[in-house]
């Protein structure tokens, strides 16, 4: 455990030291015409403003046979609070991806939009871009807090509205607050004679590593809430909000091989009031702030913090910094985390549809105009768009003479409001991963529609078609799609071979375990025949695959992150 900062420090954090409030030498490296990559230590910075430098891996070993540098590209990611924006901001982002990007959009899995492909010399337009249709990329990545999530649709009741409005406040109050982001992108003027700020929050150092931040509201835990490292779950009694359980210490990423890395599901550590939600969201980060591991960032994490600290240490420092002590936690109750698909009706009276977006990516092919569709649909929706932490989308509050259109169009562009697929492809999650993820060891993103395919004919033989089972794949161990809840979950461990991970809980509760390593699909589908036909035949009225896997002792239940590996 390192318990001093200062003489134990990574990489990062000396570069993060000298780098002037996140500007190091970004500027110049934007200029620099003869590579298409900027220095390496600024690439550390770049994440802060939202991008993320990365190289066709498809192009990789051709352009180094050709003795060319690598295919550099830059990934940008935008800052979004519970996926929430306008359809303007819609057609923008469909533009700027259009003309700048690789013609995509990408959904991701902490609700908001990545553009991918984009050049050196467009990166500064592109974020400015972003800007002017009042969205930006601010900390949606770094040692900060990133993208605040909470269940997407406001419109389902006055609560969740309410929870919207503390997902915005958490994100505005978390902001990093040097002007380094708007110097860079936007052209400000540094104002002579002003000292920079000096980070009243996170300090010269910004966090030890990333910080994520979600609300839920029970029952729908489609945001994972136990994933993060501080989490709010709504308490409502009699239709109004009360106040939020608190959660603390969730995380999902781990190294192959490493048993010391391990995922995590948060600990509930009390209750707030409403009134007291920024505060508790301050402190925890600058407990985070001033605890976690400064020295190896695959245990700089707050789940590290607090696992090897204890949750009651955390919640002492926590209570002592807050002057005040946490209520005891109040009872709620989760009872799935996938998306609710086809139209439903709000409060308001409104109507919203949600649509499956497979993977969340958004794109044209010759047989699937769906980025088409959807910007057929922003040209005349009057409500907005909600990004599911599912990588689903919500066309929300569309007025009651609107419908009919709206409906029209989605089957026009034979958009999906989620009646074509199996339960099973509804509730899978995929990864970004090849080609343009840096730490992919295998396929996900690519490959997961193909390898579902497969197991939706076992799923129809033994009559599952409509059972949802949770899945979920990501390219490596890092988590991105949250595999280690999912009921079924692929992780990558080179091209072509996944660790097999089953009995997470069907709503997010429980860790799965490790069935088989390193396996091909052709092993995969021996090996999951046979228990998926099993479940059918054997399982109990009601039963989830997570715990019917549990049951019938094809893997233990983890109890607790750290014995994820034993
Ligand atoms: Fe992630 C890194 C994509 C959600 C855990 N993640 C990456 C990078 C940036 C790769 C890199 O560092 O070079 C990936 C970029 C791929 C690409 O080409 O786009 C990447 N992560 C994603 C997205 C796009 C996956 C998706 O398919 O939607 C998600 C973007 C979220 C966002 O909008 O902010 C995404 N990443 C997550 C989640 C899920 C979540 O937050 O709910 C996790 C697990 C939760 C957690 O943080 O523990 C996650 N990503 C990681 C980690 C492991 C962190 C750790 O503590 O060990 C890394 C690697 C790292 O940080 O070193 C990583
Ligand atoms: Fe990349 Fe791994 Fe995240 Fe997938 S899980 S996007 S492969 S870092």
């Amino acid at each position: 455990m390192n318990d001093d900062p200062k003489t134990q420090r990574s990489g990062v954090e000396i570069i993060k030291d000298n780098s002037d409030y996140l500007r190091g030498t970004i500027e110049q490296g934007l200029a620099d015409p003869i590579t298409g990559a900027i220095a390496e230590d600024d690439t550390a910075l770049l994440k802060f403003h939202g991008s993320y430098q990365q190289d066709d891996r498809d192009l990789r070993q051709e352009r180094r046979k050709q003795k060319l540098e690598p295919a550099y590209s830059f990934m940008i990611r935008v800052r979004m609070p519970a996926g929430v924006c306008t359809p303007e901001q819609w057609l923008d982002l469909d533009r700027v991806a259009n003309t700048h990007a690789n013609g995509s959009l990408r959904l991701t899995t902490r609700q908001t939009f990545q553009l991918h492909g984009i050049l050196k010399r467009n990166l500064k337009r592109t974020i400015r871009e972003i800007n002017e249709t009042l969205l930006d990329t601010i900390a949606a990545c770094g040692d900060v807090n990133r993208n605040v999530m909470c269940n997407p649709n406001p419109h389902q009741s006055e609560v969740h509205a309410n929870v919207y409005e503390y997902a915005k406040q958490i994100s505005e109050h978390l902001l990093p607050k040097t002007r380094a982001y708007h110097q860079i992108w936007l052209d400000e003027k540094p104002v002579a004679g002003t000292p920079e700020t000096d980070e009243p929050l996170y300090g010269k150092v910004y966090l030890p590593r990333k910080f994520k931040v979600v609300i839920a509201v029970p029952p729908s835990n489609d945001v994972d809430i136990y994933a993060h490292d501080l989490g709010f779950i709504a308490i409502v009694e009699n239709e109004k909000l009360t106040g939020f359980n608190v959660t603390v210490g969730g995380g999902m990423g781990m190294t192959h091989s490493e048993p010391e890395t391990f995922p995590r599901l948060a600990d509930v550590i009390g209750f707030c009031k409403p009134e007291q939600v920024l505060e508790v969201a301050e402190h925890v980060v600058k407990t985070q702030r001033d605890f976690g591991d400064r020295g190896n960032r695959k245990h700089a994490r707050l789940k590290y913090t607090i696992d090897d600290r204890g949750v009651e240490w955390f919640k002492g420092e926590l209570e002592s910094r807050l002057g005040w002590a946490l209520e005891p936690a109040k009872p709620y109750q989760f009872t799935d985390n996938g998306d609710r698909y086809g139209w439903v009706k709000g409060a308001d009276g409104k109507r919203h549809v949600t649509l499956f977006i497979e993977n969340g990516r958004i794109r044209d092919t010759d047989d699937y105009p769906m980025m088409t569709g959807l910007r057929e649909i922003a040209k005349i929706h009057k409500g907005d768009f909600r990004v599911t932490a599912n990588q689903n989308l919500i066309i929300a509050s569309v007025a009651e003479n609107q419908k009919a259109k709206i409906e029209r169009l989605i089957k026009q562009y034979k958009l999906d409001d989620g009646t074509a697929h199996s339960a099973l492809r509804l509730n899978s999650m995929a990864c970004v991963a090849f080609p343009t993820c840096g730490l992919a060891m295998a396929e996900s993103e690519r490959y997961l529609p193909g390898l579902i395919t497969k197991l939706e004919e076992v799923m129809l033989d033994a009559g599952l078609r409509d059972d949802a089972i949770t899945l979920r794949m990501t390219g490596c161990p890092n988590g991105c799609a949250r595999p280690y809840i999912a009921e079924i979950g692929f992780v990558g461990k080179s091209v072509g071979h996944y660790n097999v991970y089953l009995g997470g809980g069907f709503h997010g509760q429980r860790l799965g375990k490790l069935y088989r390593e390193g396996i091909t699909e052709e092993k995969i589908l021996a090996e999951l025949t046979p228990v998926i036909k099993r479940y059918a035949k054997e399982r109990d009225d009601g039963e989830h695959f997570g715990d019917f896997v549990i049951r019938k002792e094809y893997v233990r239940e983890v109890r607790a992150g750290r014995d994820f590996h034993s």
